[in-house]
């Protein structure tokens, strides 16, 4: 019987959504999976309920999907610290909480949760302590990671058995394309979903859909990326058609629907961390624009997960994605890329869904963290 410690997961929406749509998961997995009480302090109500739409943004308190939901404003209330603290991505915690937790006895397990990264170093920072510099309290780097030596991957116990039976049950697949006004047979066309960031390429892109020899159906998600296609189109319509071309502009959805959307596709288009994960349960061929970041700091971290990925892939299908991904997160031409990625589908759709199966072979991060977390209290 898991143990029922209180953990407090703190999430600061720094921009986007892939902070909250982390924790979010986290926190579901924690209480389902390892029968832990959560509570999740968000200080973005309006960006969490976007990903779920079950969160009031009005209140400061409320119950969703088994976890306390609380707003964290700037007046943070003067509550007791939980077992377990979790700062995910450095989001500095209250200094009044933290005076509590420096009071508390037994001393809080206090994690800082990493981004997700594919690079080496991450194994010898992996669970490394770190003192507060004043207080008699210790803080532990905790990496999500792809190696055993990492924090593993957020990933729901059942993530590749719910996606087989999505696979297998052809009404399920109807009503979901019917649940948001897509036709659930467009013959051949291949179906593409397509979330990133702005990115100079996108023209290049969407000509090549144009124009391109095979229908493609584009399910591209409210953004200003979709913004850029309908310029680009030279129409505001949220139903385009042009050439080969078709797209269909879809409201940001749950983030549960989304994950289905991400399995039903032929080829994803995706970015930053959790949406860039998901793409990997689901199993399709895909191309990640990563966060950019300063400096291009994140370049050598694409290249790196490139390796990672491409590491049991034949060399001429290794170039066929790094070719794509290059293209489109150097914001570059992507009609040949796209060209060459599409006509690998044939060995980058099964090699998609063994990289699955295999990533899903070792524990999940909610496993590793409760179990480290077990050994720390
Ligand atoms: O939104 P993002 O760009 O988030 C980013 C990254 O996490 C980045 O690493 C971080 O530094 C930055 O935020 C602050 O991309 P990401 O990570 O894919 O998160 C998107 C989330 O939105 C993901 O949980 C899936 C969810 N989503 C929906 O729920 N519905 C939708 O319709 C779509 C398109 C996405």
């Amino acid at each position: 019987m898991a143990r029922r410690e209180t953990w407090h997961i703190f999430c600061t929406v720094v921009d986007n959504f892939g902070d909250i749509g982390v924790t979010w998961r986290l926190a579901r997995q924690l209480i389902r999976e390892q029968g832990r009480s959560v509570t999740l302090w968000v200080d973005d109500l309006e960006s969490f309920s976007r990903i779920e739409p079950a969160i009031d943004p009005s209140k400061t308190y409320q119950q969703v999907g088994g976890a306390n939901i609380r707003r964290w404003h700037s007046a943070f209330p003067d509550v007791e610290p939980a077992d377990v603290v979790i700062e995910a991505f450095a989001c500095h915690l209250p200094e009044k909480y933290v005076m509590r937790m420096a009071k508390q006895t037994p001393r809080a397990a206090w994690i800082n949760l990493e981004y997700l990264c594919a690079e080496k170093w991450i194994e010898e920072s992996h669970m490394l302590p770190s003192p507060h510099p004043h207080l008699p309290l210790t803080k532990y780097f905790f990496f999500p990671g792809f190696t055993a030596k990492t924090g593993g991957l957020l990933r729901e116990r059942d993530v590749i058995a719910r996606r087989d039976a999505l696979w297998a049950d052809a009404k399920a697949q109807r009503d979901f394309w019917a649940s948001i006004d897509v036709p659930a047979d467009t013959g051949d066309a291949v179906r593409v979903s397509l979330f990133g960031y702005k990115n100079s390429g996108l023209a290049s892109l969407l000509d090549a859909w144009v124009g391109g020899p095979n229908p493609v159906l584009c399910l591209l998600p409210e953004s200003p990326l979709a913004q850029d296609a309908q310029a680009h189109l030279g129409s505001t319509s949220r139903r385009l058609e042009r050439g080969q071309l078709a797209i269909h502009i879809l409201p940001f959805m749950p983030q549960d629907d989304y994950d289905t959307l991400l399995a039903l596709c032929d080829i994803n288009f995706v970015r930053g961390e959790d949406s860039f994960l998901r793409a990997q349960w689901a199993g399709k061929p895909f191309i990640w624009h990563i966060y950019p970041q300063a400096d291009e700091a994140h370049l050598p971290k694409l290249e790196a997960f490139l390796d990672l990925y491409t590491a049991h892939l034949d060399p001429a299908s290794t170039a066929r994605v790094k070719y794509a991904w290059h293209h489109w997160n150097l914001g570059q031409d992507m009609r040949a890329p796209w060209r060459d990625f599409a006509a690998g589908r044939g060995v980058l759709e099964p090699y998609g869904a063994d990289w699955a199966s295999r990533l899903a072979a070792s524990p999940s991060l909610a496993e590793k963290l409760a179990d480290f977390v077990d050994k720390l209290l």
